[in-house]
């Protein structure tokens, strides 16, 4: 394992000066020591922006490196194929490996991509090393010797973490509480909503409603980060009748922000879009989002939805919820929680298998 600190300090001796992603938590020790540093670390909305970033930096003269979790591989691929080994702009990339080298040992969302990712990056013609989980200080440096080659020659390398490869950091100190929890908000949702499908965005909300309200008409996401809205927005079209509620997190509905325009335009009146927003990738380790300069129901408002509220309060949350179900949609409802304190709960996956879950979810919405 290589420290945090011997990680940046490798690219900054080699010249690098921009750093961007989408956290996962191998690279938590890394964020969290470029963004004590200001400016050096830029939170992507997804991992394509993420290296588009990456691109216009080069464009600029500068020497950017891009930071991803490898289910966020195929955001990337578009912007890899179409613009960087197109231009041939010098990119340096870390993915990490989830689901590597044994994805029995990982969650299920892994299983596919874990096997396959350096196969993906193989079959489009990108170098790739491997960075693994003993590796040394010196055995970095050549990696890094090596990608510089690459770079040299304006291609774009990519560097694959094994999990354990670099050390952590201290996180972020949380910011001022801001009250309500989001398993509180969660409860709350699902008790004023009894008979609504649930969709839960991926990381600690799905294991939060698990906790809190399991039911069959619960959808637990695991992976596919940023498309709870758009499963709630097919979910609400197809049954019209069926109240639909999508709990989302503010990095995740950043992610597709796109979706909103969607829904706006096809405005399914029976749904409800909520969104936890801790300002934090808190599933991988507390990186800062940027929903703290963001309107989201400023942007719901503006994509078309019917109603957008902003909520501190369990009575807010409540009222919110119980307007929403009285009265054609689409809706938005943001609610400001603080960072989770105590123990994570399980995943849905820790009790049935992905598989059962998601036939649970359609055959409560059949029945319906
Ligand atoms: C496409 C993709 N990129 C990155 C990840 C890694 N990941 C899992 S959960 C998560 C953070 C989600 O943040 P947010 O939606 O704000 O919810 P929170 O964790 O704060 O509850 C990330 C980055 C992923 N699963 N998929």
């Amino acid at each position: 394992m290589i420290a945090a600190e011997d990680f940046c300090a490798g690219l900054t001796d080699q010249g690098f000066t921009l750093a961007t992603g989408v956290p996962c938590s191998s690279f938590g020790g890394p964020i969290a020591l470029l963004g004590a540093r200001g400016d050096a670390y830029v939170p992507a909305a997804n991992e394509g922006a993420a290296l588009a970033i990456a691109a216009g930096a080069v464009l600029a003269g500068g020497r950017p490196y891009v930071m991803l979790q490898n289910s966020g591989l195929g955001n990337l691929v578009n912007p890899l194929t179409s613009l960087v080994q197109t231009y041939g702009l010098p990119v340096l990339t870390f993915v990490s490996l989830r689901g590597w080298p044994d994805p029995s040992t990982d969650e299920p969302q892994h299983e596919v991509m874990g096997p396959a990712t350096r196969a993906v990056l193989e079959a489009l013609g990108a170098p790739c090393q491997i960075l693994r989980a003993d590796c040394t200080d010196d055995g970095f440096r050549e990696i890094l010797a090596n990608a510089a080659k690459e770079l040299d020659a304006r291609r774009a390398p990519f560097v694959l973490v094994e999990r354990g490869a670099i050390g952590k950091a201290e996180p972020p100190a949380a910011g001022q509480d801001a009250g309500l929890s989001s398993a509180e908000a969660i409860r709350i949702v699902a008790e004023t909503a009894p008979t609504a499908a649930l969709i839960a965005t991926t990381g600690y909300t799905g294991r939060e409603l698990f906790a809190v309200a399991d039911r069959p008409g619960n959808f637990y996401m695991q992976g596919s980060m940023g498309h709870a809205s758009a499963i709630g927005l097919g979910v609400a079209l197809t049954r019209p009748r069926q109240p639909v509620i999508v709990l989302d997190g503010d990095g995740a509905l950043l992610m597709h922000l796109g979706t909103l325009s969607t829904i706006g335009h096809e405005a399914p009146p029976n749904l409800l879009h909520v969104v936890l927003d801790n300002q934090v990738h808190e599933s991988t380790g507390g990186q800062c989002t940027t929903s703290s300069t963001t309107s989201f129901s400023g942007a719901a408002t503006a994509a078309g939805y019917r109603t957008a509220v902003d909520c501190r309060t369990q009575n807010e949350v409540r009222a919110a919820v119980a307007d929403a179900i009285a009265a054609p949609g689409p809706h938005f409802c943001a609610v400001r929680v603080g960072r989770r304190t105590g123990v994570i709960p399980p995943r849905a996956t820790s009790a049935a298998s992905a598989m059962d879950l998601g036939d649970r979810f359609a055959t409560t919405l059949a029945q319906g």
